[in-house]
């Protein structure tokens, strides 16, 4: 029997849409925090592969979820092309920055970034082993655009302003960041693959702040690339789109990417993206994550509105972002009932 997710992902429409959650391992969750405190540090976590694999396997093992998600993070692979990255506690990632063509130039070549990616291999191969079978394993990366505001500013950004600013001071060294990110991107992807990644996810989180002939250049385009080269190399792996914040860009996201599925944040709604974005396939998500923290009735209603909304295609139950660390892990329980009995 195909996995739930995996015929989702090929266009069936399923009587219960399958569900994970986006940041299912997490700072929510007590187990987390505890194996990271064994960890050390968060990167230190990353690159253990018995310990990465352990607390991916925790959401699943509490939850019962129909995917887990590789637990890794979208800043190793400016670390693999060669750029500083630390964690600092309680306020998060810092890289060193690119400013100018010469920072873009002094990166690593594409072919190099397994040298530093290879723990996170060896975690999909534990996990291929370990997982139950009826559960979904997604490998992920960050998409160039989302990647290049972080090696640019050496930080998250509010508003990405010194992304769009290196970008308008010169956009000939700055769509050389996005092709050398896009590149890596392809040989992580498909190494995630050859290791057991099922289905593999771009998470473009900024998306939403590119607007026009920028975000067909730097959201769509490299999307588009990535997607047909991994299409090539390995043609039956579904690929999930997460252009965040997109909007009514939304609309064809798919149709132009290749994409089998698009993520949606919760700034959409479900109604209008079951009739200008499900058209073309598979959507996932949507559900506000503050639902995780509040918990009650509105959850309750809120999940019955998405499934119902998604319930004339195929449809993949998440958040419309992140779940938080103030969830409550009894709230994620409910959204799981909620959705597979009613
Ligand atoms: O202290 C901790 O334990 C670290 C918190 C944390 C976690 C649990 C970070 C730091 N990364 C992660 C794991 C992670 N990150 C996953 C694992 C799988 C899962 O979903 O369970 C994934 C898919 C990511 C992806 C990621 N990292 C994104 C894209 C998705 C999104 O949330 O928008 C982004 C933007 C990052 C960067 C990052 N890593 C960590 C933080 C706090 C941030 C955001 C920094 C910022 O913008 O300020």
């Amino acid at each position: 029997m195909t996995k739930t997710i995996l015929r989702a992902l090929k266009g069936e429409t399923l009587p219960t849409p399958p569900i994970w959650m986006m940041r299912q391992a997490g700072r929510y969750l007590p187990e987390y925090k505890a194996t990271r405190a064994q960890a050390g540090d968060f990167l230190s976590l990353c690159y253990n592969p018995d310990l990465a694999a352990e607390v991916t396997l925790q959401p699943i093992r509490r939850f019962g979820f129909d995917a887990a998600i590789l637990f890794a993070d979208i800043l190793l692979v400016p670390q693999a092309l060669g750029a500083d990255l630390w964690f600092v506690t309680g306020e998060g990632p810092r890289l060193s920055t690119i400013t100018d063509a010469a920072g873009v130039a002094a990166l690593k070549p594409a072919s190099d970034v397994h040298e530093t990616l290879s723990p996170i291999y060896e975690t999909i191969r534990i996990l291929s082993r370990e997982l139950p079978a009826e559960t979904t394993l997604i490998g992920f990366a960050g998409a160039p655009w989302t990647v290049a505001t972080y090696m640019i500013a050496g930080r998250g950004t509010p508003d990405q302003g010194p992304a769009h600013a290196f970008m308008e001071a010169d956009r000939t060294a700055f769509t050389a960041l996005i092709d050398c990110i896009t590149e890596a991107t392809v040989e992580y992807l498909s190494a995630q693959i050859d290791a057991g990644a099922e289905v593999v996810k771009l998470f473009d989180s900024w998306a939403g702040s590119l607007k026009g002939r920028d975000f067909d250049d730097f959201a769509l385009a490299p999307a588009a690339r990535i997607i047909a080269a991994l299409k090539d190399r390995h043609p039956d792996i579904p690929v999930i789109a997460f252009p965040r914040q997109a909007g009514e860009r939304y609309v064809g996201f798919a149709k132009a990417t290749g994409a089998d599925c698009v993520a949606l944040d919760n700034g959409v709604s479900a109604e209008w993206a079951a009739t200008h974005v499900q058209l073309d396939g598979c959507v996932q998500g949507n559900l506000d994550p503050r639902h995780m923290v509040a918990g009650g009735p509105d959850l309750v209603a809120d999940v019955r509105r998405i499934r119902k909304a998604f319930s004339g295609g195929p449809h993949i139950f998440n958040l419309g972002h992140g779940i938080t660390p103030d969830a409550d892990p009894d709230n994620v329980a409910l959204m799981i009932e909620t959705l597979r009995n009613g």
